[in-house]
């Protein structure tokens, strides 16, 4: 069973991560790791904490001479703003400084105060920042290295941004989008947009039709939503399923000796009874406007209860590049726990193995 942790305040000294459950023997790739983290932190519309941030992991257990030794995997990111929060945030000591008291409508501050009974919104905020994305990442990234030695690759595309669709010739920094966040940025507003998530490479029969929390399309649903800001997901035709008949709905079956079983469509975004199908995995989510305002909302004062305008403090205008880099990491923290529940083994070359013969059995001719 993989399974993992992650650890963290958004302005404390460190994230991490501890990973459990992957086989030995799997080559690790520090470089790409990062590479994965420096693609979250980009995109139009980032906040100044992503130039402070390098987001670089460190790896301090699993892993000896490049490859993993099927013990915990713990990941590292320092935080290089934790300088300047040393007071503010400190471990020990007493509390010595302005309290945060006006909640902002849409995070995570008012549900939170009252729950875990503080009187500081800091307290709240900062683990319910979406900072703690950056470990999530890394783990996503360790792990599809894991998927891509089984075939497995996964990407992400945006698709549009505080409703302008993004343009497919210039994707990263589309003049349109950047117009339109900066406009929103003037305002002291932010914006929210819409991914998609592709997986391509999943043998058929990851996930299970058998038990409700086997079924892969809710553990994908799941992962997505988990990702702060995230208020919609949906796989293949989605939404678009409530206008059309099942005749034009479903993906016919054919076959060939040289492709074995194949569709000609892909409505179903690779999942029928909560299982891949063979076909690529289409998930798209859509994320909320960031609910940091620089222009604030109406909020309530958590002491005097008297109202105010709510808290204002260094975040994005825009994250939903980041948000897409993000949904490909949690994608291969899913696939790659099906992966191990169908196939396991204790050393990669196990689960090679296991894979192999599956496909044999499934596809004799096409193997
Ligand atoms: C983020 C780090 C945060 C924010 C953002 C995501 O840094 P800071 O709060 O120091 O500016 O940029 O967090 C939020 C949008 C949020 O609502 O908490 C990151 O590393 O992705």
């Amino acid at each position: 069973m993989l399974r993992f942790l992650t650890a963290g305040e958004s302005h404390g000294p460190c994230l991490t991560a501890v990973i459990e459950g992957l086989p030995a023997g799997l080559p690790v790739d520090l470089d790409a790791i990062n590479q994965f983290l420096y693609r979250r932190r980009q995109g139009i519309g980032r906040g100044k904490r992503m130039q402070i941030e390098a987001d670089t992991v460190e790896i301090l257990s699993g892993v000896r001479f490049g490859y993993t030794l099927g013990s915990p995997v713990t990941l590292a990111i320092h935080n290089r703003d934790w300088e300047n929060w040393q007071e503010r945030m400190a471990v020990t000591g007493q509390f010595d400084c302005d309290a945060v008291t006006a909640p902002r409508p849409g995070h995570a501050d008012l549900a939170g105060v009252l729950k875990y009974g503080s009187e500081d919104i800091r307290d709240i905020l900062e683990r319910a920042s979406a900072r703690e994305t950056a470990a999530r990442t890394a783990v996503g990234a360790l792990l599809s290295q894991l998927l891509a030695q089984c075939g497995i690759t996964i990407m992400s595309t945006v698709s549009e941004i505080g409703g302008v669709t993004v343009s497919t010739e210039q994707p990263e920094d589309d003049p349109n989008i950047r117009a339109v966040v900066e406009a929103a940025q003037r305002r002291g507003d932010t914006l929210g947009g819409v991914f998609a998530v592709s997986v391509v490479g999943a043998p058929p029969g990851l996930g299970s039709h058998v038990h409700w929390d086997r079924r892969l399309d809710g553990r994908l649903a799941g992962a997505l939503m988990s990702i702060p800001a995230i208020k919609g997901v949906e796989i293949g035709a989605g939404f678009g399923y409530s206008g059309i008949p099942g005749s034009m709905a479903h993906d016919e079956i054919f076959y060939s000796s040289a492709k074995g079983y194949y569709r000609t469509t892909n409505h179903a975004g690779g999942l029928e009874g909560g299982m891949t199908n063979g076909a690529d995995i289409q998930v798209r989510a859509v994320m909320k406007p960031i609910p940091t305002l620089m222009a604030p909302l109406a909020s309530v004062d958590i002491i005097s209860h008297e109202a105010i305008t709510a808290n204002t403090e260094r975040s994005d205008v825009c994250a939903v590049q980041a948000a897409a880099v993000v949904g490909e990491a949690v994608t291969a923290i899913v696939l790659a726990e099906v992966l191990l529940e169908k196939f396991g083994g204790d050393h990669i070359n196990d689960l090679l193995a296991a894979m192999k013969h599956y496909r044999q059995r499934i596809a004799p001719e096409q193997v």
